[in-house]
């Protein structure tokens, strides 16, 4: 049966080739562990904008056609080869030694080949995560920008259909997750000089008007160059203008690329990912079926992990950590031994608790490795938020997703420090999950949406979460369930083929027949 792709980063990330990969282990010369830096930057923006062409073409060092040549060797799933439509998280890697793009060789769609042969001869590799434009998909793209963690985001704009809602939304999300952004005008070679003018001037004021931004527009190899450094603290937004058909402003885009650095690097105090001297934390994304076991992929946040060390998983769905110990991992598909918090990477496991299985049933978005010293899972957390988008009021009792990091959960409000909040208003509110406990942590950006509301916050207060009570509520909740689920006087089974007759019998009335 096929995969939901929109609703599962699980089945879109990595997986046939990793899975391929790992299975031939034997074959692979190992990678020094901390020899390559990743930069990961997410493509966003709206659908047919181009996201898909620009990854195939930056990293197959390709020219596209204009009707979909170049996306082919980026989309996952057959379906969406044949829509021509993204529905999951694609990644493509770029490799440059000396900021240099290093040659790829033949082109290939094989990540496994293509992958392996760029990280042998690269000392920095960008990873494009080309995420979806469609609104339809846009909880997946949400969790795209938060889980994957990006040092960086493309917003790509098709030059010929103006500035979208979509792309404004992104732009929201970018800019509430505090992840330094750039702009590409892309499809320069068909729109017309007036449109292209009005597009890039009506998104030009947004930035610096609506967000105080400062935007530079690349034209030459040097400004490519010094927007690489320029971008780092997220006041001036690079601005380039390219045509995949023609190859205009390709190279510029390619030699800022090349002198990206990554963001954990720096030391900024808004980013999540911590330094390698720090106790293990890995965020997981994703977990996959193998012919080998489950594999689990995700981004180190934090300290380093290494082949044999045993850590703990969870939350589970009962807010608890269990033992496992890692078997193998591979960076940028390639076997390592050791991995520093800054990349991502997939891993296999060993259980070290015989009552616990590793599946990917028990998995949960939400789960992370870490050591024993880990932070307490939650239940319930309070934000400093500001409402971004609603169309009446918000109070408490009111239910919304919350995305921060890999959780991806639906909470009801429990608390407010004020009777209600509107669109533009500020407040602190009080989260409840309503499934199960997540591992948060202080300070990190959340975001929360329900169809066209929006808002975001900072978390500035996480409650211990008590076991036993979470238990004792869980027990009830599933006594009263049970007990509404079997009505008095009410035969389960037969009121099935009763509603069956009844269906007859209306029908028959409204035929007359009755
Ligand atoms: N003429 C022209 N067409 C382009 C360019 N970039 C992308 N396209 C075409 O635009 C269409 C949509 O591209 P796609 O990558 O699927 O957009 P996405 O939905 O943002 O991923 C495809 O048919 C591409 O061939 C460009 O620079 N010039
Ligand atoms: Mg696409």
């Amino acid at each position: 049966m096929e995969k939901k792709p929109e609703d599962e980063i699980s089945t879109s990330l990595s997986s046939e080739n990793v899975i391929n990969s790992l299975m031939s282990n034997s074959e692979k010369p190992n990678l020094e562990p901390t020899y390559i830096k990743e930069i990961r930057v997410a493509v966003i923006g709206n659908v047919d904008s181009g996201k898909s062409t620009l990854v195939g073409c930056l990293t197959k060092n390709i020219k596209d056609d204009g009707r979909g040549y170049a996306r082919k060797f980026v989309f996952n799933y057959q379906h969406e080869s044949e829509t021509g439509r993204t529905s999951s998280i694609a990644e493509e890697i770029l490799g440059f030694k000396n900021h240099v793009p290093v040659d790829i060789g033949r082109i290939s769609d094989k990540k496994n080949i293509s992958w392996k042969e760029i990280a042998e001869k690269s000392d920095s590799v960008i990873t494009l995560l080309d995420l979806c434009g469609h609104e339809k998909y846009l909880k997946t793209t949400m969790y795209g920008l938060t889980a994957l963690l990006p040092d960086y985001a493309i917003i790509l704009i098709g030059t010929n259909m103006g500035v979208q809602r979509m792309t404004k939304e992104h732009l929201g999300i970018a800019v509430s997750l505090n992840v330094p952004f750039f702009i590409v005008f892309t499809k320069i070679d068909i729109a017309p000089k007036d449109i292209k003018e009005k597009t890039i001037t009506t998104f030009s004021n947004l930035l610096k008007t609506g967000l105080q931004k400062t935007i530079y527009n690349v034209k030459s190899m040097e400004d490519a160059k010094a927007c690489s450094q320029a971008i780092i603290g997220g006041v001036v937004v690079p601005i380039f203008q390219i045509s995949t058909v023609t190859g205009e402003g390709l190279d510029y885009l390619k030699n800022f690329l090349a002198n990206l650095t990554p963001r954990h690097s720096l030391n900024s105090d808004n980013h999540i990912i911590k330094t390698p001297q720090d106790p293990t934390e890995m965020l997981l994304d994703s977990a996959f079926n193998t012919k080998v076991g489950v594999i689990y992929a995700g981004v180190l946040s934090s300290g380093k992990l290494f082949v044999g060390q045993k850590l703990l998983m969870g939350p589970t769905l009962d807010g608890i950590f269990k033992p496992v110990q890692i078997k193998s991992i591979q960076f940028l598909r390639c076997d390592v031994n050791e991995i520093c918090c800054g990349n991502s990477c997939s891993v296999k496991l060993r259980s070290l608790d015989k009552g616990f299985e590793l599946n990917t049933q028990n998995f949960k978005k939400g789960m992370v490795l870490v050591s024993e010293n880990h932070l307490p899972p939650t239940l319930e957390f309070e934000i400093e938020a500001v409402i971004v988008h609603h169309s009446s009021t918000i109070k408490i009792g009111y239910q919304s997703v919350i995305h921060s990091n890999v959780v991806r959960q639906t909470a009801t409000i429990t608390g407010m420090n004020k009777e209600f909040m509107r669109a533009g208003d500020t407040g602190i509110i009080k989260f409840k999950f309503l499934k199960k406990p997540e591992y948060l942590h202080m300070g990190d950006v959340v975001l929360f949406r329900e169809g066209r509301t929006r808002g975001k916050g900072k978390i500035i207060n996480i409650f211990p979460f008590d076991l036993n009570k979470y238990n004792e509520e869980k027990k009830n909740a599933g006594m009263k369930k049970s007990k509404k689920m079997l009505p008095k006087n009410k035969v389960v089974g037969v009121g099935k083929e009763n509603n069956k007759e009844d269906k007859k019998d209306f029908v028959q009335k409204k035929k007359g027949k009755k």
